[in-house]
């Protein structure tokens, strides 16, 4: 018997500068949402990443391992985001220090890697869908070259080399979600997203790569 698609979620823990990170309540949320909805015809699963350049890398590859996933989507905060930031390239480069204190093993993510590697799941469909549900919401071009980055080379370089058919990309949310304080006492100039928002967007773009693959909602 066929397995019903799974779609690998992860989520970030805190990090130099954010000692909260709400990736990983949106995550959370997200999940939460996916397990009351209960539907068999889907499986949506997540893991939370230590931002440890070491650690992140070890963690992911056991998290794709165990759940061989046909979609995967990562999850992380940027300052510079004011919505959804839905990224379409992966540089093979990684810098600054992480959790630990620690700078990455070398410069390179992967030493033979290929300089970029274009996010799989359909980018352009997830901002017009998210907009349509009145979120802010763009395509990026830059993952940057710290943690995000870094997840969304490796998960595109594992989609590679196995059938990750449903696609592999990465989305930076906001530090900080309106009505949503963390250390942060100030809300962020321009973002008007809440957490609610947030899960809202995520479940949004769970159904699009689920339709994608498949799976009949009829019912849910
Ligand atoms: N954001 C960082 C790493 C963890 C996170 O949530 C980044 O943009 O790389």
């Amino acid at each position: 018997m066929n397995r019903a698609p799974t779609i690998l979620l992860t989520a970030f823990g805190p990090f130099p500068g954010v000692s909260q990170n709400v990736s990983s309540d949106v995550v959370k949320r997200t999940m939460q949402h996916f397990a009351d909805r209960g539907t068999s015809e889907l499986n949506v699963t997540a893991t939370l990443l230590p931002t440890e350049w070491r650690a992140a890398t070890t963690t992911l590859a056991g998290a794709l391992e165990a759940a061989r996933p046909d979609a995967y989507v990562g999850f992380g905060v940027s300052r510079k985001a004011c919505g959804f930031v839905v990224e379409t390239l992966a540089r093979n480069a990684a810098a600054s220090v992480d959790a630990n204190k620690q700078m990455p093993p070398q410069s390179q993510i992967l030493s033979r890697g290929v300089r970029y590697q274009t996010a799989t799941i359909p980018t352009r469909r997830i901002v017009s869908e998210l907009r349509a549900l009145n979120l802010p919401a763009r395509r990026s071009l830059n993952a940057g070259s710290y943690l995000c980055n870094t997840v969304l080379y490796l998960g595109l370089a594992h989609a590679n080399g196995s059938a990750v058919r449903g696609g592999c990309g990465f989305v930076h949310l906001p530090t900080q979600l309106a009505g949503h304080e963390t250390d942060a006492k100030t809300p962020i100039a321009g973002v008007r997203m809440s957490l609610d928002d947030a899960v809202a967007g995520a479940v949004r773009l769970i159904d699009l790569l689920a339709d994608d693959l498949g799976v009949n909602r009829a019912g849910t």
